[in-house]
């Protein structure tokens, strides 16, 4: 660290034989492969939107049971109860736990204040429990990751435009997590219909300064950023979902039967159920992920470590980390940090530097 020998321009030297770094690639790889991969998905929207599923549709295999109210005189849930099932799924070798985290019953109320606290809470508390993991002296080599990845945010079709409810949330969502809107049953709307109560939602998320994932970054090249101007282009994503099959020529696909015709799912011409899917497991599965531990929980990490040095600082009247990782929330549920005394500096963040190791130390 002290030297300045490895900050010098090195000079560019070619090979006189076969050396054989060139396999640090499939090392990673083979790495990677043994321990699998976490993706943790949140769905949010009113119960009936086809939350279940979508998510059952984007993986194809029944993940989540459909809960929806079979009828009318059915009492709607009273709270925000929040469900996680969790899926082991295999594809060419390749690994993914898949955990689905419902919230069903969001919106469903005539009176919805404060119905998004709990979804935030639970998305702040996976990245309280990481920190306190990372923190600790024994810290695992690989901490298991329940930090949300992606939350898919259903609107309801109803060709106007969005609730107020829905803007006060994805407000509130977007601070802590990367939010991907979609149209829910967009066949219920006709092809003009949709485009122009898509257009109505760009704008109100332009007016209320909403950002959504994917972030403009200085880091993308040319073709990453053209990728994510096409995405951001189409959001949010008009979906169709659908567990069952229906046949056209002959093949059974993914569809529904509805008054206007049949609807394939997987037919870009019919929604942009397509779309939605190779962006979520075919181009940004891995950024998702990245983005999440390199944004939102490192904002939360920083504001975290920096109210513990505030408490340990001298002058400070007390010496203990509990510190709340609910501080834009009024439920006065508090975390405790656990912290160590030989708590290692992190190796992957900027933030972190400011607020190096001394201040993390345990309190005698
Ligand atoms: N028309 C239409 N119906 C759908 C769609 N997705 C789901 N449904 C139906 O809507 C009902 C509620 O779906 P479900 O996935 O349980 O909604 P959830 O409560 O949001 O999880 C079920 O009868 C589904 O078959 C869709 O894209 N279009
Ligand atoms: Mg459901």
């Amino acid at each position: 660290m002290s030297s300045s020998s490895l900050v010098v321009e090195p000079a560019a030297t070619s090979l006189e034989g076969y050396v054989g770094f060139d396999t640090i690639t499939q090392q990673i790889e083979k790495k990677l492969l043994k321990r699998g991969f976490h993706f943790n998905v949140m769905v949010v929207g009113q119960s009936g939107l086809g939350k279940s599923t979508l998510v059952n549709t984007i993986f194809a295999s029944h993940l989540i049971e459909s809960k929806a109210r079979l009828a009318a005189d059915e009492p709607t849930r009273q709270t925000t109860e929040i469900e996680t099932v969790s899926h082991l799924v295999e594809e060419n070798g390749v690994h993914l736990r898949l955990n689905i985290v419902d919230t069903p019953g969001y919106g469903d109320q005539v009176n919805n204040e404060n119905c998004w606290e709990p979804i935030i809470k639970y998305i702040k508390d996976q990245h309280s429990a990481y920190l306190r993991k990372e923190l600790t002296a024994t810290r695992e080599r690989y901490i298991q990751d329940s930090r949300i990845h992606c939350c898919l945010f259903f609107i309801s079709p109803t060709g106007h435009a969005l609730k107020s409810i829905d803007i006060v949330v994805l407000k509130k969502l977007s601070e802590v997590v990367n939010v991907v809107p979609v149209i829910a049953k967009s066949d219920s709307l006709t092809i003009e219909e949709r485009q122009a109560f898509k257009q109505r939602i760009k704008a109100e998320l332009v007016f209320h300064n909403i950002k959504l994932y994917p972030y403009e970054s200085d880091e993308d090249d040319e073709q990453e950023q053209a990728l994510n101007e096409s995405i951001r282009d189409l959001l949010p994503f008009a979906i169709v979902g659908s567990e069952r099959n229906v046949v056209i020529d002959g093949k059974p696909v993914r569809g529904r039967r509805n008054r206007y015709g049949i609807i394939n799912v997987e037919n870009e011409e019919h929604c942009e159920f397509i779309y939605l899917r190779n962006f979520l497991t075919r181009t940004h599965l891995q950024d998702l992920i990245e983005t999440t531990a390199q944004i939102h929980y490192e904002a939360f990490r920083a504001k975290q470590l920096l109210a513990i040095k505030e408490s340990t600082h001298p002058g400070s009247s007390q010496g203990n980390f509990a510190v709340s990782s609910q501080s834009n929330l009024n439920d006065g549920h508090s975390h405790s940090i656990a912290s160590s005394n030989n708590a290692k500096s992190p190796t992957n963040s900027s933030h972190a530097m400011s607020v190096s190791s001394p201040t993390i130390d345990s309190p005698a």
